[in-house]
């Protein structure tokens, strides 16, 4: 499986790549939908949600102050870096991560779009403001961020419900209009509208390489699925590039 993904990435000039949690999983950063996904018995869809943070949003808060706590705390992995490299090799490239965590530009990827937002900014709900955050350094008894307007400051991630960010959505479009391959990489590929990105590659005539630890509902669709750990497997790309 991986010479033929190999085979393809050599005839590759312009590569699309999709990833998920499943990439930074093994920086210690729990997926969504895994076993480690949940916080104080909360699923991260009861959370990532706007009515979650209207209802609470001190608790909606003190999950995101987790998550940058993590992250902040954690290093990128060798999948992050083999994408660096991939980016390198190849010809034309573009990033389509649903990720928030900033580990692939931490890994120093550049051509990258962030489809759900990054949890290092913040926006305010009165004055639609977008600044960099970092969790507070002393824990505040005024666990809720405000903006100098006064306003509530939320994370500038998009919530279940929310409108994908128009002008990431198209550009990846347009990308993939022309796209000879696309890498789908460590996603369950259940959240739309990024789950639908497979089919419209395959749609504009891509190949379809997908890595992950398990078969997802991408599975099925994809020319080539690669069970495993996008850690190792995409290293194995790399080698296997080189040779
Ligand atoms: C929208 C930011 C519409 C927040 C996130 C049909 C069409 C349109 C919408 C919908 C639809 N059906 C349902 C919807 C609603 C919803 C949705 O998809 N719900 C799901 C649950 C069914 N979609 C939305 O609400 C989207 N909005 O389309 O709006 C609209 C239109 C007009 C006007 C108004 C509204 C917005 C979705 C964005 C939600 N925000 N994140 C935050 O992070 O706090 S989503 C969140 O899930 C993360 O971004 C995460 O990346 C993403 C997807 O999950 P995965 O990345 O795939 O992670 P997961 O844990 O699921 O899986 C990890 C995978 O990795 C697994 O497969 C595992 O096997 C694998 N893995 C683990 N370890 C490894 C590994 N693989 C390799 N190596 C390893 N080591
Ligand atoms: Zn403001």
């Amino acid at each position: 499986m991986i010479h033929e993904a190999c085979t393809i990435l050599k005839e590759t000039q312009t590569l699309f790549v999709l990833t998920g949690a499943g990439v930074s999983a093994e920086s210690g950063i729990p997926t969504f939908r895994g076993s480690s996904g949940l916080w104080k018995n909360y699923s991260a869809t009861e959370l990532a949600t706007p009515q979650a943070f209207k209802k609470n949003p001190a608790l909606v808060w003190e999950w995101y102050h987790w998550r940058q706590s993590l992250i902040v705390n954690a290093e990128p992995n060798p999948a992050h870096y083999a994408l660096v490299k991939l980016e390198e090799i190849m010809p034309h490239f573009l990033l389509l991560t649903q990720n928030v965590d900033s580990l692939h530009q931490r890994a120093g990827s550049r051509n990258i779009l962030e489809l759900h937002g990054n949890i290092f900014r913040t926006r305010c709900l009165r004055c639609d403001r977008v600044a960099p955050y970092k969790i507070p350094e002393k824990k505040s008894d005024k666990i809720l961020p405000t903006c100098s307007c006064d306003g509530l400051l939320r994370p500038d991630v998009v919530w279940f419900g929310e409108s994908i960010p128009h002008a990431i959505w198209q550009r990846a479009q347009d990308f993939l209009s022309h796209t000879d391959t696309a890498l789908i990489c460590g996603t369950s590929g259940v959240v739309w509208p990024a789950a639908a990105i497979p089919e419209i590659a395959r749609q504009n005539n891509a190949r379809t390489i997908e890595i992950n630890l398990e078969p997802t509902p991408v599975s099925s669709i994809v020319d080539i699925s690669i069970q495993g750990k996008a850690g190792d497997l995409l290293q194995q790309l790399i080698s296997g590039l080189n040779q």
